[in-house]
């Protein structure tokens, strides 16, 4: 009997063996992962999580799995999760929210050994969060419609307040986006609070509807619902290429504000080892190119990736200096402020 169990574990451990020595890296890995699991809350385009997602899941044998939220949303998820995390990543979506859950101690400082690739202005010094690419704010505007009312597009952000863009301008809720909480504070920097509040407030009038997310507005203006969307230019020049041929881009002269879109590990999360591998996989060259080929046009943060080719068209936008630190600290607080605002 004995014997028995000798030459059954001696069979096996040869399998074993037998199975790493014929293996790849990439199969080593696999066999290394295969009891590893992972839950992502994710604030970018549910096309680009998706292809991200099914890459790391073929490059590492773990099982993700992700949810598609906007900013607010995922902030709230995880405060209401606090005490028994769901989630291990947050994965896109611009940092002002994230800074906001660091300060909150939801998230988990993690250093990813392809945060050397990245520059500091796109991370956070502790390893809170760490940035994967940026996109600029700006108006994607219906040309046809444009044409039909005999209107210029806008090229500042008083342009949006003229009478002939009432009931003609989206833009998304700051309490639920990032991108349209990027705009609240882009405004409140470029102008001052008191005076920034009065804007948004004017604003309003002007305002179809505030939507869940910012990529809302640009694919409304696509389909001709609005002829104005406020949202990062990128998701622009996606609808365009996606076949709404009629929008056009334009930039606020004064200068408009921008993101830096992070993926971060949160704080006692269930799964620790498999989040550390995915954001070690979305900051890398590979992890971060794959949202071209799905058409995300984002400017990369990883200095060996190359950007996308359609994003030259945004290169020349005149951005301001974005206090990245202060909109993410205060960002509940303007959320509020805003809301009394406008109504
Ligand atoms: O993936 C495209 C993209 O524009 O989506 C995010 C955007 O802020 C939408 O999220 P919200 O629903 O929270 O507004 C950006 O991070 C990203 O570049």
């Amino acid at each position: 009997m004995k014997r028995k169990s000798l030459i059954a574990l001696t069979l096996a451990t040869v399998m074993t063996t037998g199975i790493l020595a014929g293996c790849g890296s990439s199969e080593k890995t696999e066999v290394k992962n295969k009891d590893l699991k992972l839950t992502i809350y994710c604030g970018l385009m549910e096309d680009h999580m998706v292809k991200v997602v099914e890459e790391f899941k073929a490059e590492t044998g773990i099982q993700a799995e992700a949810v598609r939220m906007s900013s607010g949303e995922i902030l709230g998820r995880l405060r209401a999760e606090k005490e028994n995390p769901k989630a291990s990543v947050w994965f896109g979506g611009p940092a002002d929210a994230f800074i906001q859950a660091k300060e909150e101690a939801l998230l988990e400082n993690y250093v990813s050994p392809n945060a050397d690739k990245i520059e500091d202005k796109f991370k956070d010094k502790e390893g809170a969060w760490t940035g994967i690419y940026s996109g600029y704010l700006g108006f994607v505007s219906n040309a046809k419609l444009l044409k039909e009312k005999g209107i210029e597009a806008p090229t500042s952000w008083q342009d949006l307040l003229k009478p002939e863009f009432k009931g003609q301008i989206s833009i998304a809720n700051p309490g639920s986006s990032g991108t349209a909480y990027s705009a609240l504070a882009t405004i409140v920097q470029l102008m001052g609070e008191e005076e920034g509040l009065k804007y948004m407030k004017a604003l309003n009038e002007n305002v179809k509807s505030y939507e869940k997310s910012g990529t809302a507005p640009a694919r409304l203006a696509g389909q001709g619902e609005v002829i104005v969307g406020i949202s990062f230019l990128h998701d622009g020049i996606k609808y365009r290429e996606e076949g709404m041929k009629d929008l056009i881009l334009t930039s606020p002269k004064e200068g408009t504000g921008y993101e830096v879109g992070s993926v971060a590990m949160l704080n006692g999360g269930p799964d620790e080892e498999a989040a550390k591998q995915f954001i070690d996989f979305v900051l890398s060259k590979k992890g971060q190119e794959l949202g071209e080929t799905v058409g995300s046009y984002q400017f990369l943060t990883n200095t060996d990736a190359k950007d996308p080719a359609l994003a030259e068209e945004l290169k020349d936008t005149k951005l301001i200096d974005y206090d990245l630190d202060w909109a993410g600290k205060n960002r509940s607080e303007l959320v509020e402020k805003w809301n009394k605002a406008i109504n």
